[in-house]
């Protein structure tokens, strides 16, 4: 296929809430650019951008997918993504390389809540939005109800492109008060006739118009100027104050489709390819060094990968854009992230799946190669002697976590290989092993998110699993001091064993001066303490571990086996099995023998007297508390607040924000299980949160209880 310039490419984001109808509308882009013959849709499961199995089998998006198409010798990369939150990692990675978002409303529904979220990325980002106003054939379509939320929602800078004649089963003509025509379809859509405004729409047109005009002044001083002169911009101005305002976000230009029926494609395509900047309008990409790279097809060659997909028979397939230069097929480049060389074999344009070779690509345009060695998503490729590396895209935290477990045994290895699969092709879906849960747990955005994540493995890779609740990861403590002795001692044959420990443990906390004495049981007893040791425990906490042995008791070379022996322990806490945190151990008094002590010796005492010493110190168990910070739209503020209260929060502060309450509060993790489902269905999927660590936190007593019952029956069964 051609090879594009610069300021022939548009780079596009296709973004709106789930069901807008952004595959369908991609599908008539498509066909309208005479890169496909025959339109798929929705229903039958054969549109270009949903080919996925899992995409046909719940009638959504799940990926965001790359497809490009051609009108009036320029080329659009179109990035489809799906507007359900629980994929929000699409409209991410489409956002980081594309210059405009085309925001699709469906017309029965007006601004959703996807709509408004997307919006909000696209203010993160600061990307020029256009609103694309779809299903206006729909019966219930409403264009002026939402061309009123929009207002409503995004404010007086949503400024009307076009407007429909009718809407309904009649909708086959729209307004365009840039061009001052009326664009009209046949039943089968596809190129309008191209009509004068009818006499009875003239005055609305011009009133609409002159408001276009204005908001397209606005941006340039000599084109404000002109207007004031002239009282009027031509097209060619217009487009001009358009592009300035689209690329300052001081205007939000609304177009209107019937992506079903194939009209009004062609219409936008145009305005697109006139008016929408191209990469080179745009601020320039920065790399981590900080340096301003342009997009200059005569730079040093430098590719960016954002997007990873593994397609049977291929392998991987990696998305890239060219940050700067050119890329060539059978070009050798280096991977700055891992120093490590690639030959790009082949180069193509896509479509989905279909790939057409291209043998050129220039800075500021999308391609894909295939079978690259060492290359992964947010690798940076570039000519030899060129330094460019460009941050990896980030992406919001996990909000849903599950233990994920193969059903069969056997399959536990490839589920790993699967698994790992999953999150090259989708960052926000990760995957961990914890050791100390012993599960496997996988974090997505959701319970959707990780549902469509089961459909998939069930149903490609044939492996069945199940989702079970992810285990909490207690520690356990001590409230009180207590003492205890042991004595091991075995004889067995020749060399027998001999060790004798006396330790004291108490609480540990920052900063806690040494004693000299301490009284425990009654006894007051004398620590003369030698040696200190802090162990910083790498499941959090601290276990301090003091030697006080006078007289030779205990050899000082048997006093790291002691230290073991409390380790071992530590790693397996009485009341649950979970690790012990914040411990101070004085080991006082003790005995040995000549011959038959040793380092398993002490090891073993150690052990035992720390964990009857345990058993006596009032243990306690400890749960891991996460700060969480809840944004609720003011109406439903109350209900989220008593189901806070139901889940043991702490609430700790509240503010306003932009149109929302902001609830803090500290919640333990083991009442946020399925957090993002429950405050989704209670908000209508209106308020967000996030949640980080924050500390641990006592357990209360009856829950400490069950949760000890539940233990020794584990114990009792294994
Ligand atoms: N009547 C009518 N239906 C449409 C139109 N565009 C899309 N649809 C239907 O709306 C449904 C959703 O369309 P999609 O194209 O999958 O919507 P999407 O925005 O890609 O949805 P997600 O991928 O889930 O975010 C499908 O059943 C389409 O057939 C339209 O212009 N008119
Ligand atoms: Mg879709």
């Amino acid at each position: 296929m051609k090879v594009y310039q610069a300021d022939q490419i548009k780079n596009l984001a296709l973004l709106g809430s789930s069901g807008s109808g952004k595959t369908t509308l991609a599908e008539a882009m498509l066909f309208e650019g005479g890169v496909i013959n025959r339109r798929g849709d929705i229903i039958s499961k054969n549109t270009v951008s949903d080919y996925h199995r899992v995409e046909h089998e719940y009638g959504y998006s799940v990926f965001s997918s790359v497809l490009f198409t051609e009108y009036q010798n320029r080329k659009f990369n179109i990035l489809d993504c799906p507007g359900s939150d629980d994929f929000i990692g699409g409209a991410i990675t489409s956002l980081n390389v594309t210059d405009t978002a085309l925001m699709v409303l469906n017309a029965t529904q007006g601004v959703e809540v996807g709509t408004e979220n997307l919006f909000r990325y696209t203010e993160q980002y600061s990307k020029p939005v256009i609103f694309v106003i779809n299903q206006l054939d729909n019966e219930k379509a409403n264009y002026e109800q939402s061309l009123e939320n929009a207002i409503d929602s995004f404010g007086s800078k949503v400024v009307v492109v076009q407007y429909p004649i009718a809407v309904g089963n009649d909708f086959n003509a729209v307004v365009d008060v840039l061009k001052m025509k009326m664009y009209q379809w046949g039943p089968d859509g596809g190129e309008p006739q191209i009509l004068d405004i009818p006499a009875d729409q003239k005055a609305k047109a011009d009133e609409l118009h002159n408001t276009l005009v204005e908001a397209a002044a606005e941006n340039d001083e000599s084109l404000m100027e002109l207007f004031f002169e002239e009282g009027t911009l031509n097209e060619d101005q217009m487009r001009q104050g358009i592009r300035k305002g689209l690329i300052v976000r001081d205007m939000f230009p609304v177009f209107c489709v019937s992506a079903e029926k194939d009209m009004g494609g062609r219409r936008l395509m145009e305005f697109l390819g006139n008016v929408v900047p191209n990469v080179s309008e745009m601020p320039v990409p920065v790399t981590k060094d900080g340096d301003e790279v342009k997009y200059d097809k005569a730079g040093p060659t430098s590719l960016f990968v954002f997007k990873t997909s593994i397609e049977p028979h291929l392998g991987e397939v990696s998305y890239f854009k060219v940050m700067s230069g050119e890329v060539e097929e059978g070009m050798d480049l280096i991977n700055v992230n891992r120093d490590a060389k690639e030959r790009i074999a082949q180069l193509y344009c896509v479509a989905g799946n279909n790939r057409h070779k291209v043998e050129k690509l220039v800075a500021g345009d999308i391609g894909v190669t295939v079978k690259l060695k060492e290359t992964h998503t947010n690798h940076t490729l570039n000519s030899k002697g060129t330094e460019f590396i460009f941050d990896a895209i980030a992406y919001p935290n996990p909000k849903y976590r599950a233990a994920i477990k193969a059903l069969n045994d056997s399959d536990d290895e490839k589920l790993g290989e699967v698994l790992q699969r999953m999150h090259e092709e989708d960052p926000t879906l990760s995957v961990e092993y914890s050791k100390e849960l012993k599960q496997i747990i996988v974090f997505g955005m959701g319970e959707f998110h990780l549902n469509t994540m089961k459909w998939r493995i069930e149903h490609n890779d044939k492996i069945e699993i199940e989702f079970l609740s992810p285990r909490i990861p207690y520690r356990e403590t001590i409230t009180k001091v207590a003492r205890a002795d042991y004595r091991h001692k075995k004889q067995s044959g020749g060399s027998g064993q001999f060790g004798e420990v006396h330790m004291i443990i108490e609480p540990y906390y920052e900063g806690m001066p040494t004693p000299a004495t301490m009284k425990v049981d009654g006894h007051e007893i004398k620590l003369n303490v030698k040696n200190e040791e802090i162990v910083e425990l790498p499941w959090g906490g601290r276990l301090v571990y003091n030697s006080c042995i006078v007289g030779g008791a205990i050899d000082t070379r048997f006093l790291p086996a002691i230290l073991k022996g409390i380790m071992e322990k530590m790693e397996e806490g009485p009341l649950t099995g979970s690790y012990a945190r914040d411990i101070r151990v004085f080991v006082y008094d003790g005995k040995m023998h000549a011959v038959d002590s040793n380092e398993i010796s002490f090891k073993l005492a150690g052990r035992h007297a720390f964990s009857e010493a345990f058993k006596n110190a009032g243990p306690k168990l400890m749960e891991p508390v996460y700060d969480v910070e809840v944004k609720v739209p003011s109406d439903r503020m109350g209900d989220v607040m008593s189901d806070l209260q139901g889940r043991r929060a702490l609430i700790e502060g509240m503010s306003s924000e932009k149109g929302f309450e902001v609830i803090k509060a500290k919640v333990p993790l083991k009442e946020m299980n399925k957090y993002s489902t429950s405050l989704s269905s209670i908000t209508g999927g209106r308020a967000f949160y996030s949640m980080s660590f924050s500390q641990y936190d006592k357990v209360p007593p009856e829950i400490q209880g069950d949760l000890m019952k539940a233990f020794e029956k584990e114990q009792n069964e294994d």
